[in-house]
């Protein structure tokens, strides 16, 4: 197995969503022993800390609403800011991000500051949600349910420009999985933009396995690959503490060998393990399981 030197960056940002917990989630996951444990495996691993942004969410979210309709606008803004230059250092040591959520309204900082460097990035979404909405089709405001359309370059310039002006993703190289809870705005831009989507029923009838590699054949052209892993892709009998939990998800274990088949092409540069709130789980176990996916994100397998 070869070595991966891994940054741990943990994002402890609540902004893009209302409730409080989420925040608290990169240190749930260090206390299930998520350093000790990718060291175990035989990489390097540094814990480079939290970033924080001008706001600190445990303060409580502000929940201020912007003249675009955008939740804690500024919050959002200036930590995706900060997030996107620790990223883009992590990289430029030649270390892998691996950025610890938080909400999914971060990715919108990691992924500027992955895309500095890989142009052509292609992107694997593993979420019960499309998290492509923008300021314009948002049911709510909240922008953790936005990352990808602003990454795409919709709705408020503001958001868009962050780190480096436009676009940070081509549609062609984004794939949706596990995705079973979509607003009507974000199925007719995945049609219209024909993003590839593997739903839920998809996952189900082909296998998690099969829709994995299908994914990384599609991104067969793409310099680099991130996974953006929100924790409510995983079914809610399994996994409590996150916010926006949607029955019918994929099971741990079947998630593990897609996550095996991931990591043994070594074509990842990237990755985000985001939404795990402790406040709302049982005993820490959701943060634990994070820790499980970690391992299997970075090679372990069962022999
Ligand atoms: B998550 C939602 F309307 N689509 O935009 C929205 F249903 O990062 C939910 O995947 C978004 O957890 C969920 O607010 C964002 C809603
Ligand atoms: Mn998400
Ligand atoms: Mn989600
Ligand atoms: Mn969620």
């Amino acid at each position: 197995m070869s070595v991966i030197k891994i940054d741990i960056i943990g994002a402890p940002t609540a902004f893009g969503q209302p409730k409080l917990g989420v925040s608290l989630g990169p240190d749930a996951v260090r206390l299930c022993g998520l350093k000790a444990r990718l060291t175990a495996l035989g990489h390097e691993v540094s814990d480079k800390g939290n970033v924080y942004g001008k706001y600190r969410a445990e303060y409580g979210n502000h929940s201020e609403r912007n003249e675009e309709g955008l939740m804690n606008f500024v919050q959002v803004k200036d930590f995706s800011e900060v997030l996107a230059n620790t990223v883009e250092a992590s990289l430029n040591d030649k270390h892998f991000p691996f950025i610890v959520g938080g909400d999914h309204s971060l990715s919108i900082g990691s992924i500027s500051g992955i895309t500095k460097k890989y142009s052509n990035l292609g992107v694997l979404w593993i979420d019960a949600h499309g998290d492509i909405n923008n300021s314009d089709t948002s049911p709510t405001g909240n922008i953790h349910g936005m990352p990808l359309g602003v990454l795409l370059g919709e709705g408020s310039r503001r958001l868009v420009d962050i780190h480096h002006e436009g676009a940070k993703l081509k549609h062609e190289n984004i794939v949706l999985i596990g995705v079973r809870d979509l607003d009507t705005g974000e199925k007719a831009y995945i049609k219209e933009h024909g993003i590839k989507c593997y739903t839920m029923s998809d996952v189900k009838r082909l296998g998690l396995d099969a829709v994995i590699t299908k994914a990384l054949k599609h991104l067969e052209s793409c310099d680099g690959i991130h996974l953006s892993l929100d924790v409510d892709s995983l079914d809610p009998l399994e996994i409590q503490g996150t916010g926006t939990k949607v029955d019918g998800g994929i099971f741990l274990s079947d998630m593990l060998s897609g996550l095996n088949i991931l990591s043994s092409t070594k074509r990842l540069v990237s990755a985000d393990l985001v939404e795990v709130n402790p406040l709302i789980d049982n005993c820490n176990e959701t943060a634990e399981k994070a820790v499980i996916l970690s391992e299997y994100i970075f090679g372990q397998s069962q022999i």
